[in-house]
């Protein structure tokens, strides 16, 4: 959880109120989280964007309670700095590949949701001396590993070229286990997420660049 400030580009409620709290919503890991999920009748029913609409039918009602609202990382473009808003309520630094990164459990964060709140929660965070763990890493297999060379410090992330491989027969590794070079990644490898949780998602990425037209 974190209190907005300007920076953070946090909306206000469609009433007009200012947000004073916002509470992030996400997982670490398949663990629980998944196995609720395949229960799921968005899941089981194969719904479009499942996970999308299974978070939103649980987690609107209790936000609604608290009399606030839920915005979801899937809405836009443009799309609202989820990154930047969970680094807000949480320990994390940003990646050389992009993505955000715990010294606890590395990439294997994703970010589900983030409840609007027009009041003002006493949040007891400590402070963390943890350092980025990518500044330490001598190795960074995290750019050594990808075979299309889709992560470049200086170009950013060239999701054609990952999205081709990944379609492809040589990118079967990353398409049915994950990402090679988020796996490539040695911290908190004992969050990596399940391959049936991360076949599931490299799906949804190869399957959303076919319908816009670019594979
Ligand atoms: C568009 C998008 C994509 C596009 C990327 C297109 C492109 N040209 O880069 C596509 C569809 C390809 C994509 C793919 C994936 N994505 Co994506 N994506 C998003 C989305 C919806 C919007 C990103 C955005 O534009 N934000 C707007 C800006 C303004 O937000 P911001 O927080 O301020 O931006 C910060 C970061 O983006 C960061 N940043 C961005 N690029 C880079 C690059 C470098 C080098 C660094 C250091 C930082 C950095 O800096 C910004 C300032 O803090 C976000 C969700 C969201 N709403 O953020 C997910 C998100 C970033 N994706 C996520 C993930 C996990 C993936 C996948 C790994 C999913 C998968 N298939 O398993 C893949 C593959 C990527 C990979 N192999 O690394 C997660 C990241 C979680 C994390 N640990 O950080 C997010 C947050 C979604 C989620 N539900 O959690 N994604």
């Amino acid at each position: 959880m974190f209190h907005p400030d300007p920076e953070d580009n946090v909306p206000d409620l469609s009433s007009g109120q200012s947000v004073l709290s916002v509470i992030m919503v996400g997982n670490i890991g398949s663990g629980d989280f998944w196995e609720s999920f395949k229960r799921s009748h968005e899941y089981l029913n194969s719904d479009p964007d499942p996970m999308d609409s299974w978070t939103k039918r649980i987690v609107e009602p209790i936000a609604g309670k608290a009399g606030g609202e839920v915005l979801f990382p899937s809405d836009g473009p443009p799309y609202h700095p989820f990154q930047r808003w969970a680094s807000r309520a949480e320990t994390l630094f940003p990646s050389p590949i992009g993505l955000f990164i715990s010294s606890e459990w590395g990439t294997w964060h994703a970010l589900r949701a983030a409840i609007l709140l027009p009041v003002k929660i006493e949040i007891s965070n400590t402070v963390s001396e943890v350092s980025n763990p990518c500044l330490s890493c001598e190795d960074q297999p995290c750019l050594k590993i990808c075979p299309v060379d889709a992560f470049d410090v200086e170009q950013g992330y060239e999701y054609l070229a990952c999205a081709h491989h990944v379609a492809s027969d040589a990118g079967i590794s990353c398409a049915s286990k994950g990402c090679l070079a988020r796996r490539a990644c040695p911290i908190g490898p004992q969050y990596m997420l399940s391959s049936e949780h991360a076949e599931f998602h490299m799906s949804a990425f190869i399957n959303a660049r076919k319908l816009m037209g670019e594979i």
